[in-house]
């Protein structure tokens, strides 16, 4: 089957986030789940680089805008990397391919004579990009997500109405129960629609914004910011050459619950404005925050820097933190004990039921997984070990890799204590059990190689060290010791 599998892209006008970080790690880890059960999957993520955001940060930094969005959007492009993470194409909206089918929207909506233009008067926060309502601010007046006070902003804008789709919209997400997961973010997005939605400003006038995509009929007039970066899920499949139709028939977007409202709102209606259907999933998931229980910013001194992280405990002992440790429905905390207490745990539990295994079967059998005939009780062992293989194939959604990541860690734990019971040590003193030793050590050897394999979509290059390993002979330090 062909799917397609997106991140959000990001706002480029700061270094990447670790919250950044954790929903490319769980698209990609989706990616290769599906891959290995021989789904043709795209994965994209890249840079949203336009809207007052982007021009407010270019001239702080005193760089052309852009100088500003080359420098920015590779830090995305290196954290991708670094994650191992590496999309099938990294999209920037400032790419003229982009420009071009933003264009062939706007002027099919124009010739559909759907788009309205008026003046509007509302309070706007810069952080969002979004025009806000009174009862989406605090009781201070501030916007919940950026603790600001958004500006009143007068302007001449146009308008994609949005209340003629409610209805739709209302009836689509009841005939499409999976289309937003989980559960409590559909109960938001049903409590957005509860009430008329207001038009959709979709153009900034290019005296106040000049980082935007230019209307293709109104040069006065540049693109909305959110209206030009939703696109960029069909341009990429555009610029890939891709069969837009059948991987869009199985597309999943993977955002965080800050931007549900244009992804469950503005979006469907765009793409039935256009003629598209929606996107087929909306997977969100909670944020994460810092020591405290609150947001991460610099002045409280809770930050974690998601390229530091990595040079401190490795990629795929993140990887692994976001796979087991991010609640998917809730917020949840990250700070560096708990990074450290999990890498503890990765490295006692299934990095040393490795490097027992490895040790034993250099010790007792010349590194060889040996081909013993097995006791029925062994064989359930196996048999046990062996359909967490096959679990990967089943993994459809963020919380799939919650109950995978918790099922290795469990299943290392009970093959370690597999180990303390049948002490292959004391067998091997005995050439009576010579069988018996042969017969352990090959479970441990399968054991081990099954839990590579299904950990390979979390951390592939740990579970591919160790499949080596078993070819060259030769043991591999996985999750080396650190310093506190
Ligand atoms: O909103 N915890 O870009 P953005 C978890 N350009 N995830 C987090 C997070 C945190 N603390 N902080 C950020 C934009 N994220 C728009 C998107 S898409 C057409 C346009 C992740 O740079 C999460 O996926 O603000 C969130 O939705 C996204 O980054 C927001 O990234």
């Amino acid at each position: 089957m062909k799917k397609y599998i997106t991140t959000p892209i990001y706002y480029p006008n700061g270094d990447p986030h670790i919250g950044h970080a954790y929903t490319t790690v769980m698209c990609d880890i989706l990616r290769r789940a599906w891959k290995a059960r021989n789904d043709e999957v795209i994965f994209t993520t890249g840079t949203d680089e336009h809207g007052q955001k982007m021009q407010e940060a270019a001239e702080a930094a005193g760089l052309s805008f852009e100088e500003f969005a080359d420098r920015q959007s590779a830090r995305f492009r290196e954290l991708a990397d670094l994650l191992n993470a590496s999309p099938d194409f990294f999209i920037r909206t400032s790419m003229e391919e982009h420009k071009k089918v933003v264009h062939e929207w706007l002027s099919s909506a124009h010739e559909k004579g759907i788009l309205v233009k008026k003046k509007y008067k509302g309070l706007y926060c810069v952080g969002c990009e979004q025009f806000k309502k009174e009862s989406d601010l605090d009781q201070r007046g501030f916007c919940t997500d950026h603790q600001k006070a958004p500006v009143e902003m007068e302007e001449e804008n146009y308008f994609l109405p949005l209340e003629p789709h409610r209805q739709w919209l209302l009836k689509y997400i009841e005939d499409n129960p999976e289309w937003i997961q989980p559960e409590s973010y559909k109960t938001e997005v049903l409590n957005m629609l509860a009430e008329p939605l207001e038009d959709l400003s979709i153009s900034r006038p290019k005296s106040r914004v000049s980082c935007g995509v230019e209307f293709p009929f109104d040069s006065e007039q540049v693109v909305y910011v959110w209206y030009d970066a939703l696109i960029n899920y069909v341009t990429s499949l555009k610029i890939l050459g891709a069969d837009f139709d059948s991987y869009w028939a199985n597309s999943v977007h993977v955002i965080g619950k800050d931007i549900i409202k244009p992804h469950c709102i503005f979006w469907p209606i765009m793409l039935r404005s256009f003629g598209l259907p929606p996107a087929s999933r909306t997977f969100i998931h909670g944020f994460f925050l810092g020591e405290g229980h609150v947001k991460m910013s610099k002045s409280i001194g809770n930050v974690i820097d998601p390229f530091e992280t990595i040079a401190e405990f490795g990629t795929d002992a993140l990887r692994f933190y976001f796979a087991h440790n991010a609640a998917i429905a809730k917020d949840s905390l990250i700070t560096k004990d708990l990074l450290a207490s999990s890498y503890s745990v990765l490295a006692n539990n299934f990095g040393n039921l490795y490097l027992r295994t490895f040790k034993m079967l250099e010790k007792y059998n010349n590194a060889e997984i040996p081909d013993a005939p097995q006791s029925e009780e062994n064989k359930k062992i196996l048999l046990g070990l062996h359909r967490i293989v096959g679990r990967v194939g089943d993994i459809r959604d963020l919380s799939d890799i919650q109950t995978l990541a918790t099922d290795i860690l469990r299943l290392s734990s009970e093959m370690n204590g597999y180990i303390d019971a049948a002490k292959p040590w004391a067998l091997a003193k005995d050439e009576t059990k010579l069988d018996e030793l042969m017969q352990v050590l090959n479970v441990l050897g399968q054991g081990i190689k099954y839990l590579a394999e299904a950990a390979r979509p979390i951390m592939p290059d740990t579970a591919e060290k160790i499949i080596k390993s078993f070819e060259t002979k030769e043991p591999v330090v996985l999750f080396p010791k650190r310093e506190y």
